[in-house]
């Protein structure tokens, strides 16, 4: 499923899209499920442990943004992430041990689907080491214009910048501040089926989308057996209990790199998207203030 050409380049860009790792009759399925996951989410009112619910969202008329843990709320989508063609890949860039950290479905809707400011997903979960990535199953074929994963090559290999604002956490970096070139940013598409793979210091984040075509990206966090949560591990059992292949262990491998605690913690609890809310220098909704980095 990965060459070694491919495995070099997700070590040198910090991130690599492999085609056809989920096959046509496994996307149909989960598509049936999140159907039957969002007709669920009619009548609330607000989020909840399941639903992060679009600002736009009413009760008779249910907009979800994202669907948290489905590997939890459906045994499918723990399934599709033991099929052997997705653990080849994950021992391939990860090593042979490999546990889940946790998944999130983003459901991109056509014409309002939420952007996601930049960030990196260390700044959100640091660990002993860094050897730790997000999958990107593509439900959708993604395009430019349908709000696709924007990654910066080689940031993983850079600083942890501050996803702070008025001296709290928010998930998200400012822009303006961090002083990257965004307009070097390289789009994650393909068909339905495929995956990006990104590394967890990559610099990432995606735009609304104001196509008519939806994009729904299913993503699993996952890392290396041996790296370590510094942050919210319940128990051992639990723990052990997300292994994907391989052994877990009690020695935790230590590697210094840039560590920033998202503490003390956002302001607006749930989600990404509501740790976000309360960013200034908002990259993918100014047109006017940011245009010139983009
Ligand atoms: O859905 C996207 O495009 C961005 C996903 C992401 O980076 C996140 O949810 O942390």
């Amino acid at each position: 499923m990965i060459t070694s050409a491919q495995v070099e380049s997700y070590r040198r860009d910090g991130y690599v899209v492999i085609d056809g790792l989920v096959d046509p009759v496994t996307l149909s399925r989960m598509r049936a499920s999140i159907d039957g996951m969002v007709a669920r989410s009619a009548g609330l009112s607000d989020h909840d442990d399941v639903f992060d619910l679009e600002p736009s969202h009413r009760p008779d008329a249910p907009r979800v943004r994202r669907i948290k843990k489905p590997h939890v709320v459906d045994r499918l989508f723990w399934e599709v992430l033991k099929q052997p063609a997705m653990l080849e890949v994950l021992r391939a860039l990860l090593g042979p041990s490999v546990r889940l950290h946790g998944s999130k479905l983003n459901l991109k809707a056509p014409r309002y689907g939420s952007a996601v400011e930049w960030h990196q997903d260390w700044a959100f979960y640091p660990h002993t080491n860094d050897d730790i990535l997000a999958i990107g199953v593509m439900l959708d074929d993604v395009l430019i214009e349908n709000g696709p994963l924007l990654v910066l090559p080689g940031s993983h290999t850079g600083p942890t910048f501050d996803h702070h604002a008025d001296g709290r956490f928010c998930g998200a970096m400012d822009p303006v501040a961090s002083g990257l070139d965004f307009s070097r940013a390289v789009p994650c598409i393909g068909k339905a089926g495929s995956a990006s793979f990104h590394h967890v210091r990559l610099v990432h984040g995606s735009a609304q989308n104001t196509s008519d075509r939806p994009r729904h990206l299913l993503l699993y966090e996952c890392t290396a057996a041996d790296a370590w949560p510094l942050m919210n591990f319940s128990n051992l059992d639990e723990f052990d209990s997300r292994m994907l292949c391989g052994e877990p262990t009690i020695e935790p491998r230590v590697v210094p790199t840039p560590i920033r605690m998202p503490l003390p913690p956002a302001l607006k609890q749930g989600s990404i998207y509501e740790n976000q809310t309360v960013l200034r220098n908002r990259y993918f909704e100014a047109p006017e203030g940011l245009a010139a980095l983009r």
